[in-house]
């Protein structure tokens, strides 16, 4: 809380401010200038405003929280759910956790020419995935599930890779994804994780 001599102070300072302000001789022109430019800047703001409230700009994905630092104890995204996961309908869902400085799992094996979805969540700071050739690239904010629906339309080795700097090892961060042809692809043996996250 403020005490009232600091207050009295600031006011006073806020006071001396606009006198000086007002002594300053500003030329008529530059002062249409100026105030043309507070105008564009205004209506900028004002554009960029509007528009993120009409086309809902969010976090990636559905504005799906998580509690980052506690992905471990989390159904969706504990350790052994990582990975490769075929659901009750079919859908192949891949769960993959970000972190300083590696992607996990390290490596998985997905068909191509599959509709694939992709959960990514951070458990550290804000990262980025770009798998190059492909529609691969969000950023993973932590706190956040980024969802991703994509299919890779040719067999091969995709490098995954961080584009957004997160720290010092940054430029080591990466891992791969083997696509594999779809009558090769096995899916994992794993129980699969019931659906959508359980983050409480
Ligand atoms: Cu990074």
């Amino acid at each position: 809380m403020q005490t009232e001599p600091s207050k009295q102070k600031y006011e006073q300072c806020l006071r001396d401010f606009l006198t000086q302000l007002q002594a300053i001789h500003i030329d008529q022109l530059e002062r249409k200038w100026i105030t043309l430019s507070l105008l564009v800047i205004g209506l900028f703001v004002g554009i960029i405003t509007i528009d993120a409230f009409f086309h809902g700009v969010n976090p990636p994905s559905k504005v799906e929280t998580i509690d980052s630092a506690s992905l471990h104890l989390n159904k969706e995204f504990a350790e052994d759910n990582l990975g490769v996961q075929v659901d009750d309908k079919g859908a192949i869902i891949i769960r993959m956790v970000a972190g300083r400085y590696s992607f996990f799992p390290k490596h998985i094996d997905v068909p191509a020419e599959t509709p694939l979805t992709f959960r990514w969540v951070s458990m550290d700071v804000l990262h980025g995935v770009h798998i190059p050739m492909t529609n691969m690239s969000t950023m993973i904010v932590p706190g956040y599930v980024a969802e991703i629906n994509t299919t890779f339309p040719k067999p091969g080795e995709y490098p995954v890779l961080c584009n957004e700097f997160c720290g010092l090892g940054h430029n080591h961060m990466w891992s791969n994804i083997s696509v594999i042809a779809k009558e090769d692809w096995t899916a994992p043996v794993k129980s699969p994780v019931k659906g959508g996250s359980n983050n409480e």
